[in-house]
């Protein structure tokens, strides 16, 4: 009886297909020689050009349903809680690199639709399937689902969430996980850890606090969670999240950051941790006692288990500048403990780390290089500027180019793509990118006070330059521009950092560069929850005369019909969200 329910839902073709690829190609991939995948493929293989094709596809069912009162991982109850098939963080999506990920995502909310992007994931000739509601899709509605399909082109850790208003807030989130080769060898894969602030508070309640008071200041959050559990601010309730090392072995850990307003440096007493791979992009080696991680980002470290066996503290400290992100709980931590130990609390406090004033970290080197041309740059009109009305009128606004982002759920970008349209009104922010294969090269440039982790779809960038991070970031007179005389000549263009997420400097400017690779329609947006959702976005239409030709548009329509249906209004809970 148990062997019929648990071969439920495995499909047999899935399991022989595991069978065939196993067979066909033989893993070479052990602890002393992590570089090696599979004949043929290894750590520098450039998988934008070449990728395994394993035949296995890994199917999962997420189903989203809503909970008014749920007791969370530090035994606290959290209002309009959602979560997926009950859990929070959801249900770890594992694959092998070449493998295809079929998704079928259940809509159980009360009110709300929802739709589902794989962060990081590129999905070449394939942006129907990247899950940006009012972008590349109509929301799902309630008591529907959707089939999400792609191909793991990458490997590497990142995170999947909802991406429609604030929800993910509310718990839509979950880890993924693609093996693949490593520039370093490891004995121990310890698998992703998600380091989340978590708010008791429902989220649209939040945010309608945060847009409709002057200034727009957001409140600290309740908690970290470190994999969903962590003791209460008070220390009262919950449990501190324990990870077991095995002594002498070196362990690989899955660093993510999938917070809604914190920015953040991790670190663990006693040890220093060695970088392999920066978002999907692995990287040379580098060894660090502390790591900044801006919202989204991933970092996948290897750290050694060579000191004495006990109980150490792995902290989270946030920037002295306040200025990306608090929580109430001023020490958030878990515990590395060694196999062996005693159960007992850390008797170490450490030192804290470095302040990284909310700046990334630079010194990476991806392993598969790139080189950038600035041929088709023009710092005027390649200028993106950031600037924030802080008076509600009705609400806050955070604007890029002067219009703060609101889409329409019912009408994606797609669906003009479809209909041969180019009426785009001026909130959807399109910024078109016509010619194929060029690096685009953008100059962003933020007139606010505030630091904001900039997240591009369907692509990795090159990080060509930044101005350096402010200590104190409130004096008006701090304004840094790009200056073309000077600052041109000194970007970065031969094997910069490469990844999805980086910081935008208060004050200050960043140059990016994306090869015009993958024709869609492409979200470039703050992946500050609250910031996102009161505008601070554009979507990139890279192509549009490719995409009905790379992809099959008409597969949008049926979900969107069953939206339209569901949800006829044009301007559905406006003012206080962009909808994405
Ligand atoms: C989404 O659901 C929440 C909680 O049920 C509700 O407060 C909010 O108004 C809903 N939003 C929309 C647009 O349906
Ligand atoms: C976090 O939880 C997931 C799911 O249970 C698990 O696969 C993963 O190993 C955990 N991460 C760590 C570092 O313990
Ligand atoms: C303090 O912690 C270290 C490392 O975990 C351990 O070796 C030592 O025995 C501990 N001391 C006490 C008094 O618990
Ligand atoms: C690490 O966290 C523990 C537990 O909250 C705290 O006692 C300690 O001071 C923290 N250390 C640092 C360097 O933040
Ligand atoms: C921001 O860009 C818009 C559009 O290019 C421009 O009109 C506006 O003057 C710029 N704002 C500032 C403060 O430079
Ligand atoms: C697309 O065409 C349909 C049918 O004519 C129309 O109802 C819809 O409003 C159009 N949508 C867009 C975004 O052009
Ligand atoms: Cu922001």
């Amino acid at each position: 009886m148990i062997w019929t329910s648990l071969l439920q839902g495995v499909t047999s073709s899935l399991l022989f297909s595991q069978l065939a690829a196993t067979a066909a190609l033989p893993s070479c991939n052990t602890p002393s020689n992590r570089a090696c995948w599979v004949t043929g493929y290894d750590i520098n293989t450039d998988y934008e050009t070449k990728t395994p094709t394993t035949g296995v596809t890994r199917s999962y069912t997420l189903t989203v349903t809503e909970q008014d009162s749920w007791v969370g991982g530090d035994g606290v109850a959290k209002s309009n809680a959602m979560l997926i098939n009950n859990q929070f963080p959801g249900p770890v999506i594992t694959a092998d690199w070449g493998d295809i990920i079929q998704i079928t995502v259940v809509n159980r909310l009360t009110y709300n639709g929802t739709s589902f992007h794989w962060h990081g994931i590129r999905q070449l000739n394939n942006n129907i399937n990247d899950g940006a509601s009012g972008i590349t899709e109509c929301p799902i509605p309630p008591q529907s689902s959707k089939v999400y399909a792609f191909k793991a082109e990458q490997y590497g850790t990142s995170w999947y969430h909802s991406h429609t208003g604030v929800q993910y807030t509310n718990g839509v989130t979950g880890s993924i996980v693609i093996n693949g080769p490593a520039s370093l060898p490891y004995d121990i894969d310890l698998g992703a850890y998600p380091i989340s602030d978590w708010y008791y508070g429902a989220a649209d309640t939040i945010v309608e606090n945060i847009a409709t008071t002057p200034g727009g200041v957001p409140p600290p959050s309740s908690n970290v969670l470190f994999n969903g559990s962590n003791v209460n601010a008070a220390g009262t309730s919950g449990k501190y999240n324990v990870v077991t090392l095995t002594p002498g072995k070196r362990h690989r850990l899955r660093l993510i950051n999938p917070s809604t307003d914190s920015s953040f440096t991790v670190s663990l007493v006693g040890h220093s941790m060695t970088v392999i791979e920066t978002d999907f992009v692995p990287v040379n080696a580098f060894t660090t006692s502390s790591i900044f991680m801006g919202i989204g980002q991933r970092y996948d470290v290897t750290i050694d288990a060579s000191q004495a066996s006990g109980s150490y503290w792995f902290n989270v400290t946030y920037s002295g500048t306040g200025a990306c992100g608090a929580s109430s709980n001023p020490y958030p931590a878990s515990i590395f403990r060694y196999s062996g130990a005693p159960a007992v609390l850390p008797n170490n406090t450490g030192t804290a780390p470095p302040d990284s004033l909310c700046a990334d970290p630079t010194g990476f080197v991806p392993v598969v290089t790139r080189t950038a041309s600035l041929a088709q740059f023009t710092p005027i009109p390649d200028n993106l500027n950031v600037t924030f009305d802080d008076t509600p009128n009705p609400t806050i606004f955070w604007n890029v180019n002067g219009n703060s982002m609101k889409i329409t759920w019912g009408q994606p970008t797609l669906q003009y793509v479809l209909n041969g349209s180019t009426n785009y009104p001026v909130r959807e922010n399109v910024v078109s990118v016509t010619s194929a294969n060029v690096w685009s090269v953008w100059l962003i440039t933020n007139l606010t006070p505030v630091p904001h982790p900039m997240h591009l779809h369907g692509h990795d960038f090159l990080i060509l330059g930044a101005s350096p991070a402010l200590a104190s970031p409130f004096a008006p007179n701090q304004q840094r521009l790009f200056d073309p005389n000077v600052d041109t000549a000194a970007l970065s263009l031969s094997n910069p950092r490469r990844r999805d997420v980086t910081m935008l400097p208060s004050q200050g400017w960043l140059a990016l560069a994306f090869l015009t690779d993958n024709p869609g329609a492409w979200l470039f947006h703050c992946h500050i929850a609250w910031h996102v959702s009161s505008g601070l976005s554009v979507q990139y239409l890279e192509r549009v005369q490719d995409i009905p030709g790379a992809m099959n548009l008409n597969a949008i329509t049926p979900n969107c019909k069953n939206w339209n249906n569901y949800y006829p209004a044009n301007d559905p809970f406006l003012p206080y969200g962009s909808g994405i």
